[in-house]
């Protein structure tokens, strides 16, 4: 038994994350459900219940409450998860406000465990979730030596605004969210632009896997993040070489038998991961495993997974249901 509360219930992935705890087999005691002054009184479903929607506020947390998921933005999180802490509750945080703090946990079930140094967990980026998840046993097996990545992320990782710009510039209307239309495009640019040429959300997935799979400092890593005019599930093109000598086979034995990963890897039968298959699950899908003839011990990996799922809500739960195994 377990008291629950929600951060930003009335939100894409906060909606996600009730549908999801709902979905697990947890038994949620007490459940609360926060957001801002706009939806204070809105009533959300919750398995069999109805819960009235609370402000969030400094007193939030005097309640007795086990775990906080938080997904309503950075600032809110940096201004509460800290109030929830001292209060003794266990923060699972989606904002990239904690992430690369020395002493908080960035935590992906299928790669690591908690330490609970703090009582602040971090949820990473939806496109590093997904990534790690395949090169977790891939680096146990041949060492990791380096990763391109080239994304192709979905609308809904922009939240409302994004799957608004991509519906609504269909009927030619000027797009709120994005700098340029979304709709009958593929835009190069995900958060904002850093003094390094990369954005943020290139750079949040080199540091974000570092940690994750406690790589070595040689090992290098690089990327290139790019909306598409998809409404959910993001891919990520994974170019990655290895220290010891793997094959294809080999890899696609070890993906085989991953946890959380599915191989969909039949191209003769034009069998290859793609969004609308992996949108409502909580796997990652990877296909187009094949030899990057360009390099040495190089090899092309496609994956493909639900960014709210498995990139947000889902990996938030798996996490209180790691807790909660553990206990
Ligand atoms: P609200 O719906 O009341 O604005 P999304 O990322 O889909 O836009 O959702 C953001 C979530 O974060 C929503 O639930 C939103 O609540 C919540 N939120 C945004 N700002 C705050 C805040 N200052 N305090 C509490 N919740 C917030
Ligand atoms: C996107 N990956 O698709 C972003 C959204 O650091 O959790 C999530 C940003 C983050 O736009």
């Amino acid at each position: 038994m377990a008291n629950f509360a929600i951060v930003g219930a009335t939100g894409v992935v906060g909606t996600k994350m009730i549908e999801r705890l709902a979905e697990s087999g947890l038994q949620v005691d007490d459940i609360y459900m926060m957001a801002s002054s706009r939806s204070a009184g809105k009533v959300l479903k919750f398995r069999d219940r109805d819960v009235v929607v609370e402000e969030l506020n400094e007193h939030s947390f005097d309640k007795d409450i086990d775990y906080a998921l938080f997904s309503a933005g950075g600032d809110t999180s940096r201004k509460f998860a800290p109030i929830a802490e001292e209060n003794g509750v266990i923060v699972i945080d989606n904002s990239s406000a904690w992430r690369m703090e020395e002493d908080i946990d960035l935590i992906v079930p299928e790669c690591n465990r908690p330490t609970l140094k703090r009582k602040i967990i971090a949820n990473p980026n939806c496109s590093t979730i997904q990534s790690v998840v395949p090169l977790k046993p891939l680096n146990d097996a041949f060492n990791i030596e380096k990763i391109t990545y080239t994304t192709y992320q979905a609308v809904s990782g922009s939240g409302k605004g994004g799957i608004d710009d991509l519906l609504e510039g269909q009927n030619g209307v000027e797009p709120k969210k994005y700098p340029h239309p979304i709709y009958n495009n593929v835009l190069p640019h995900i958060d904002s632009f850093l003094e390094n040429g990369y954005t943020k959300e290139e750079m949040k997935m080199i540091n974000e896997t570092k940690k994750i799979l406690n790589l070595d400092d040689d090992v290098r890593i690089t990327a290139t993040c790019v909306r598409v005019p998809v409404l959910n599930s993001h891919a990520v093109e994974i170019d990655v070489t290895f220290k010891d000598v793997a094959t294809v086979e080999e890899i696609r034995e070890i993906l085989r038998n991953a946890p959380g990963v599915v191989l969909v890897d039949d191209p003769g039968n034009n069998q290859y991961p793609i969004p609308t298959e992996a949108t409502g699950h909580d796997e990652v899908y990877v296909g187009r495993i094949r030899k990057d003839i360009s390099q040495d011990n190089g090899f092309h990996i496609w994956c493909v997974a639900d960014n709210i799922r498995k990139g947000a809500a889902s990996n938030a739960v798996q996490i209180a249901e790691l807790l909660e195994s553990s206990k």
